[in-house]
């Protein structure tokens, strides 16, 4: 493979750190389940308006093409390469408050986060075969929860076209065919061992075998942050009962995306801030210093609709579950503040 061209205006944090020399160190290497460097960056190569541009294809990804991902993680999550990541998914310590009594800004709250199986590759590079036992182990283990976590699986082969779209306009299913995971591998023999499970209420909600092999989510109507996480910690500590996931005492939890790694949390609210986001420059100052990230109504890649944002912790790594939900509500306590004063 030769040294990829890249416009000129090309943003990805995977143009900014593949220079010719890390790529001609790294061109040759291959990890035990066969991911090469070329795998690593075909989605940052073909897709340019990457923000990031580069996906592993198991644990050993990101030691064996270290000279690229260790900046790439340096920048996005503030984590250095002798930094150690910590857990503390305990949510008797948040110490919030309702953030907006009213309910005139917060919509909905929404946590994630993301999982892999030990003994398995990354969806980039996973066999039919092992994604389909992958589809077969999560399902078994997510139908014997009970008590409120209590739901069905629904495989997304077979789902009729009008359930799976009413399902992602509501914001509970994951997209079609988005040409980022496609140019990582991580469509291949789509639809087949994708499906969503979920309790009756929909407000938690599994989705497997998409991005990373289980995204166990938690949602709700209105801003109650510290009752999503809630539900959320019991879920994650129910299902790791049942399975052992993919971690590593340096990134934490393993995804294919390295904006996923260590917690591989991301809590979110749905917001309508009428005023501050007409003033685009302090409503960035403000999510920027609370290490917050600004997507569109329905999701990343999306554009903003009646004035809905899409508001999350954008750190992920090196920080607790604790401080990854504290960023969310610290950061939308000042918008909130912000917004009210305007
Ligand atoms: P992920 O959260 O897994 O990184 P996306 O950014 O694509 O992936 O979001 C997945 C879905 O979750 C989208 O439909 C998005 O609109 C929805 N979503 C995210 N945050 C919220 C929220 N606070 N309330 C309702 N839906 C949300
Ligand atoms: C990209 O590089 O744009 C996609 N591969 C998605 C990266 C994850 N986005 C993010 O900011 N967390």
């Amino acid at each position: 493979m030769e040294y990829p061209k890249f416009p000129k205006d090309c943003k990805s944090l995977l143009c900014k750190y593949l220079t010719e020399d890390v790529f001609n160190k790294l061109k040759e290497r291959v990890t035990p389940n066969g991911y090469t460097l070329e795998m690593a960056i075909n989605s940052g190569v073909k897709n340019p308006d990457s923000s990031i541009g580069i996906y592993a294809g198991d644990k050993e990804s990101y030691e064996v093409f270290d000279l690229l991902f260790d900046p790439i993680i340096e920048e996005y999550h503030g984590f250095k390469k002798n930094d150690t990541h910590k857990s503390d998914f305990s949510s008797d310590k948040l110490d919030f408050d309702l953030l907006d009594k009213d309910g005139e800004f917060i919509l909905s709250t929404r946590i994630r986060v993301g999982r892999n199986l030990l003994g398995y590759p990354l969806g980039t590079i996973i066999s039919k075969k092992e994604r389909d036992e992958v589809e077969e182990r999560v399902k078994n283990a997510l139908l014997k929860l009970g008590g409120s976590l209590k739901g069905e699986y629904y495989p997304l082969k077979g789902m009729s076209k009008e359930v799976q779209q009413k399902l992602i306009k509501d914001h509970f299913l994951f997209k079609e065919g988005d040409r980022f995971l496609e140019a990582a591998g991580l469509n291949r023999e789509w639809p087949d061992g994708r499906g969503i499970f979920h309790n009756d209420e929909k407000t938690f909600l599994v989705w497997v075998n998409e991005e990373d092999e289980l995204r166990i989510i938690s949602m709700q109507k209105g801003g109650n942050i510290k009752e999503v996480f809630e539900r959320l910690a019991n879920a994650v500590e129910a299902l790791e009962s049942k399975m052992e996931f993919l971690k590593s005492e340096h990134l934490g939890y393993i995804t294919s995306c390295p904006t996923n790694l260590g917690t591989a949390m991301r809590a979110s609210v749905h917001i309508k801030l009428p005023k501050l986001s007409t003033n685009k420059a302090l409503f960035k100052e403000i999510t920027d210093r609370n290490h917050l990230q600004i997507r569109g109504t329905h999701g990343e890649h999306s554009k903003s609709e009646e004035g809905i944002f899409d508001i999350s912790n954008a750190r992920r790594l090196g920080i607790s579950e604790v401080e990854a939900v504290s960023d969310l509500y610290n950061g939308v306590k000042e918008l909130i503040e912000v917004e009210t004063k305007l």
